[in-house]
């Protein structure tokens, strides 16, 4: 399909014209830049909510309430899976389709799992090309799922307005557990799994750990609140808290302050989309080569090719 027969396909909010964007977004190139920047006005009214944590702390689980609690409320949701290994791993993902068939026959509910094969800039390039194109198409919020497994979480988190911490019970006396970084990434803590022995404590332990870093600077206290996501508690809670942080960032500078992250993260992936694609050549591979002899560096080589440009 055409770009000019899918956008308004796309914006009216057709899920098919939505899946088809993404792969074509996904696929890169001239045509996925065609595709985002007629998107992109049309771009920037969704809530956009991150949920990480460690693997199996019930993310998956969550986003399934979280997203039948919201279409309750007449809201519609956007969901991207984020499996950083292979959509193919088996288990979670197929775990995951299943719990998630009651939402399946919804039109108010988009679900795509994206995996790290492609392009340049990897998974949390293609993750904010997926968002966009869930905005443009006029859904109301768009949640994102992604493992805790290092940096990727914070780039991902950087892609969201709010992010949403999944902790479990059982960090013990262990504090060290919560990873560092994710302190700082956090707007939401939620101790899932609230159904087991230890969630009260993990609860004040993860209060006591964000009050010795102070007053927060954008004044914003992230709240810890406990949940049994699969059974549906703690879910009205944390969409209360969620939708209190947006109103959060708009009524500040927070919401500008993500907006200006947000597009410089943008313009930064582009210029070296586009600058690398411009310069791969016969140039180029003469210098690959002459830095494998090390007759040759990086840096000088990367100033040689700008002068180029
Ligand atoms: N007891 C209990 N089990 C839960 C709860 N929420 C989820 N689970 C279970 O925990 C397991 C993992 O849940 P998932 O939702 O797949 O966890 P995940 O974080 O998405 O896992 P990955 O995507 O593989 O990292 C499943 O067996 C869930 O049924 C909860 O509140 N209490
Ligand atoms: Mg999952």
């Amino acid at each position: 399909m055409r770009i000019p027969d899918l956008l308004p396909r796309l914006l009216a909010g057709d899920r098919r014209a939505l899946a088809r964007a993404i792969s074509l977004a996904e696929q890169g190139g001239p045509p996925a830049r065609e595709l985002l920047a007629a998107v992109y006005p049309h771009a920037g009214r969704a809530h956009i909510v991150g949920i990480t944590g460690p693997p199996g702390a019930g993310k998956s689980t969550l986003v399934n309430a979280l997203a039948l609690e919201l279409r309750s409320l007449g809201r519609t949701v956007g969901i991207v899976a984020v499996d950083p290994t292979s959509p193919f791993s088996g288990g979670a993902v197929l775990g995951d389709r299943i719990r998630m068939q009651a939402l399946c026959g919804d039109p108010g509910v988009f679900i795509r799992s994206m995996a790290s094969r492609g392009r340049l800039g990897g998974l949390s390039r293609a993750t904010a090309d997926a968002v966009a194109l869930i905005d443009a198409a006029g859904f109301d919020i768009a949640l994102i799922e992604t493992v805790g497994a290092g940096q990727g979480e914070v780039d991902i988190a950087r892609a969201a307005q709010t992010t949403i911490v999944v902790e479990v019970p059982g960090m013990g006396d262990d504090v060290q557990s919560i990873k560092a970084g994710v302190l700082e990434i956090a707007d939401l803590f939620v101790v899932n799994k609230a159904d087991r022995d230890g969630a009260d404590k993990t609860v004040r332990q993860l209060r006591s750990m964000l009050h010795l870093g102070g007053p927060p600077a954008d004044g914003w206290e992230p709240p810890v609140l406990p949940a049994v996501a699969s059974a549906g508690q703690g879910i009205a809670e944390i969409i209360a808290e969620a939708d209190r942080h947006a109103t959060h960032l708009r009524a500040g500078d927070g919401a500008d302050a993500h907006a200006r992250a947000a597009a410089e993260g943008d313009l930064r992936a582009a210029v070296q989309e586009l600058a690398i694609e411009r310069l791969r050549g016969p140039a180029w591979d003469a210098l690959v080569a002459k830095i494998v002899a090390r007759r040759g560096d990086p840096y000088t080589a990367a100033e040689e090719l700008l002068g180029a440009l």
